[in-house]
């Protein structure tokens, strides 16, 4: 009988279904042969085939095909390279050697095992665990490496993304399959974003590994052992991965963004304040709050609006009895300053006369079940369609489909639920998607659904207005999304430990190639407190994307909503914000050149000081400024750790020796903001939104060397364009090359001729020197600069009781020369 019905199923079982797989993890054995190509390596191990190329000398790439058969050459995450490096290969009895100029892998042939060394210092950095390396499990396949140890202890891991459980990852164990997660909390795993990519960093040096599959993946960072084995391992596909060498770890950082891609420059106002809830509506509603932020001259560059501008959730529709006229309520909130971001859903109302529905029926644009009728599940406006956004064609509708909104004026685009989150859950396995040519089911698709939604909008709204920069912001992407999108943490909660599990969250982003990055300020489920909003705004005030928002029936939460003593330090945050607008966006262009985060832990700055790895409650912003926001109820003062060097307080000026501990004070107004020695750090006048007024002064505050040197503070490039527009790719900008040297006694700045074709408006630049001595005079070119009477457009003053010399001169756009004696 039971014979009976084995033999029954397996008749029934369709022919296509692979055999049942072994679970069991089965390592790598003896490598059986291999060749050198001209790219790189083969080896053959057994069934398997194992192929290994130098992307760069510090990148190596590791193919294994479980089954011989490599897929074809196709990654979402990766961008083209240029040519690959070389690779030597040699040989000895019991190992082969390929060598780059930066690392040297030996490969042991019985069984086949990686080892990585730094080809210049020969450590040792990573390598295969001995029983295990890699291997397969069922369908899945899996790799089984070293936890090395130094002196300070099991070797510490960072990255991997938008994760909780801290910013040192070791011991914890991650899993990449994006999930609408609503107020996870800190232990809560996956999240939104799946960016299988981490850094490991011990004896000084860090590499990283990034695992290019975009099935469902898991992370053992030292999770269940005794320290000393960590692994990584996919659902299904290929194992793909790369090994980047540092040893510097803001070359790691570099390095994996050269292989995925980097951020585009942003738009200028995006960097501004940006307010949102679910929902701003109706339109006096929403006029109200852009009214509200202009009379009380709070700095406001962007409104949301989310759902509730729709007719019934369909997404590229308005809701006319809400937004009657939208066209004429965004033209005035543009007259006022405002842009306009609205949320944009990937569920299309499954709704025949509805235009979106219609269109992507009539196109093949939504997903399917395996007998090719489009697949549906319920969402906000009911029951949906979803488009393949992995498929080109559907981009390009999709994109095309933001012409309207765009027209009316809407300025950027939030894409939500596009994990997918749809009620119950995700999509199940079976769900059909062109994989770019390559049809596959969900289990591969999942993961880079989301990135491929942000990036068809993205791609959408430069194809409809190619001069402009679009402004995208998504929750759910893959490694790579920054190619596309800003991403914001999803639905954090109003509490002390959200706001301080957003900080190790948006620098986890960070290392993972994610520069632009914010939480929901205040939280988004429930309501903060007066206190919390405060410290909350505090905290974002400097962090990539600076926007408030809070889910649907939740009290009043905008800067003004606690009263007026919280209003006033409120206003406050946020103008300190605009004042640091050009740092800021200096700093953004330098990221989007080299890959490297805004917000950055103090470890990857100081990864040779132990006490560096597990601080999360401060960072760097940009090379400069190091932010130690309060983040506990009822603190009034806070620990501060000052790494290596000295540190001036912005607000008190003060200066702090690192390294060590210091215990600031930080009544309910103050934002604990300290400069690095060494910076300029350039400022503008405050106004109400970007562009509000021409900017008719530049102010550079520069914080000279203690130490004696020629070089009293870092050369630094101040860039400037137009912030909107895509001239900066064509020569449509300015760079001003500044040095502080010392010449005996006299402090010189010296102005290069500034590079670029972009030419600002009429200017001064303020040149204020801290921690000075009262100068004996200053030249302009070496013409003698008066002592300025308030009021004059050029002059010097000296403040003594501030220990600050401040020098005005108007920007006379070529090179030039501020001697103070
Ligand atoms: O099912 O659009 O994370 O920011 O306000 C909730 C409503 C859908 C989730 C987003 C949140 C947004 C909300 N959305």
């Amino acid at each position: 009988m039971r014979l009976l019905m084995l033999a029954l199923a397996l008749s029934l079982a369709p022919s296509f279904l692979p055999p049942p797989a072994r679970a069991e993890f089965v390592p790598l054995g003896p490598v059986s042969s291999w060749r050198h190509d001209n790219a790189g390596v083969v080896l053959e191990i057994g069934d398997a085939r194992l192929r290994i190329d130098a992307v760069t000398p510090e990148i190596l790439r590791v193919r294994l095909a479980p089954d011989g058969a490599f897929e074809r050459e196709f990654s979402y995450a990766v961008v083209p390279q240029p040519a690959p490096a070389a690779l030597d290969l040699s040989e000895t009895a019991d190992a082969l050697v390929a060598r780059t100029s930066r690392l040297e892998l030996r490969i042991a042939k019985d069984p086949c095992r990686l080892e990585f060394r730094d080809a210049r210092t020969g450590l040792l950095l990573h390598r295969d665990a001995p029983s295990l390396g890699m291997g397969r499990d069922g369908v899945r396949v899996a790799r089984w490496v070293v936890r090395e140890r130094d002196g300070d202890g099991p070797e510490r891991y960072y990255g991997l993304g938008e994760k909780t459980k801290g910013l040192e990852k070791g011991g914890s164990l991650f899993t990449m399959w994006n999930t609408d997660y609503f107020a996870y909390d800190w232990r809560s795993d996956p999240l939104y974003q799946s960016i299988p990519f981490y850094i490991g960093l011990h004896h000084g040096a860090a590499y990283g590994i990034f695992l290019d599959n975009t099935a469902r993946t898991a992370f053992n960072m030292g999770a269940g052992n005794a320290h000393d084995l960590a692994g990584f391992e996919a659902d299904a596909g290929e194992l793909d991965w790369y090994f980047i060498n540092g040893p510097a770890m803001r070359d790691v950082v570099a390095r994996y963004a050269r292989l995925t891609g980097r951020s585009p420059l942003p738009p200028l106002w995006s960097l501004g304040y940006q307010q949102c809830r679910w929902s701003y509506y109706p339109e006096g509603e929403v006029r109200r709050i852009a009214s509200t932020f202009r009379a009380k001259r709070i700095p406001a560059d962007v409104i949301y609006l989310d759902i509730h501008y729709m007719d019934g959730y369909r997404v590229f529709t308005w809701d006319r009895s809400r937004f009657p006229d939208p066209k004429k309520m965004l033209d005035d909130l543009e007259a006022q300053g405002f842009h306009v971001v609205v949320i944009v859903d990937p569920g299309i109302k499954a709704d025949s006369p509805y235009a979106a529905c219609r269109s992507g029926l009539d196109g093949g644009h939504f997903c399917t079940l395996p007998d090719g009728t489009p697949f549906t599940a319920e969402v906000w406006p009911g029951t949906c369609y979803f488009p393949d956004f992995t498929r080109p064609a559907t981009r390009d509708w999709w994109g095309r489909l933001f012409r309207g909104l765009l027209e009316e004026g809407i300025d950027g685009f939030w894409t939500d639920m596009n994990e997918p989150g749809v009620w119950g859950g995700t999509f199940p396995p079976f769900v059909r998607h062109d994989f770019d040519g390559a049809p596959t089911d969900h289990t591969m698709a999942h993961n880079v659904w989301g990135m491929q939604m942000a990036r068809a909008t993205r791609e959408g709204v430069s194809a409809i207005q190619p001069g402009e920069r679009p402004f995208v912001l998504t929750r759910a992407g893959f490694a790579g999304v920054q190619r596309y999108s800003a991403v914001w943490t999803g639905d954090n909660v109003a509490s002390w430990e959200h706001l301080r599990m957003s900080l190790p969250m948006l620098l986890g982003l960070g290392l993972s190639g994610v520069p632009f990055v914010g939480a929901d300020i205040g939280g988004f489920a429930r309501a903060p407190t007066a206190e919390l909003f405060t410290r909350w705004l505090q905290a974002g005030a400097l962090t990539p994307l600076c926007r408030a928002h809070t889910e649907y029936g939740t009290p009043d939460q905008e800067p003004w909503s606690y009263g007026d003593s919280y209003e006033e330090i409120n206003r406050e945050t946020i103008r300190l914000r605009y004042r640091l607008l050009p740092y800021l966006y200096n700093e953004f262009e330098k990221s989007c050149r080299t890959g490297l985060p805004l917000m950055q832990p103090l470890v990857l700055e100081f990864p040779d000081d132990p006490r560096t790895f597990r601080i999360e409650d401060e960072f760097l912003v940009g090379d400069d400024l190091l932010i130690a926001p309060v983040v506990e109820e009822n603190a009034r003062a806070r620990r501060v750790y000052f790494p290596r060097g000295r540190w001036h307080d912005w607000r008190t000026g003060r200066i702090h020796a690192g390294p060590g501990d210091e215990t600031i004070d930080a009544p309910l107004e103050a934002l604990p903001l300290f400069v690095r020695e060494g910076a300029i750090v350039p400022t503008w006048p405050v106004m109400n939104h970007v562009g509000e007024k021409p900017v008719d002064r530049v102010t550079l505050e520069v914080f000279p060397l203690a130490i004696w040197s020629s070089i009293a503070a870092a050369r630094d490039t101040l860039y400037e364009d137009d912030g909107h527009s895509m001239a900066y790719e064509r020569g449509g900008f300015r760079r001003t090359p500044i040095e502080v040297l010392r010449q005996g006694s006299a402090t010189v700045v010296r102005f290069g001729a500034p590079i670029g074709e972009f030419e600002p408006a009429p200017r001064a630049f303020a040149i204020r020197l801290h921690d000075a001595a009262e100068p004996g005079g200053v030249r302009l070119d070496g013409r003698e600069l008066k002592r300025r009477a308030s009021g004059a457009r050029e002059g010097w003053d000296w403040i003594a009781g501030e220990r600050l010399v401040e020098v005005v001169v108007r920007d006379p756009g070529r090179a030039f020369e501020v001697r103070v004696e």
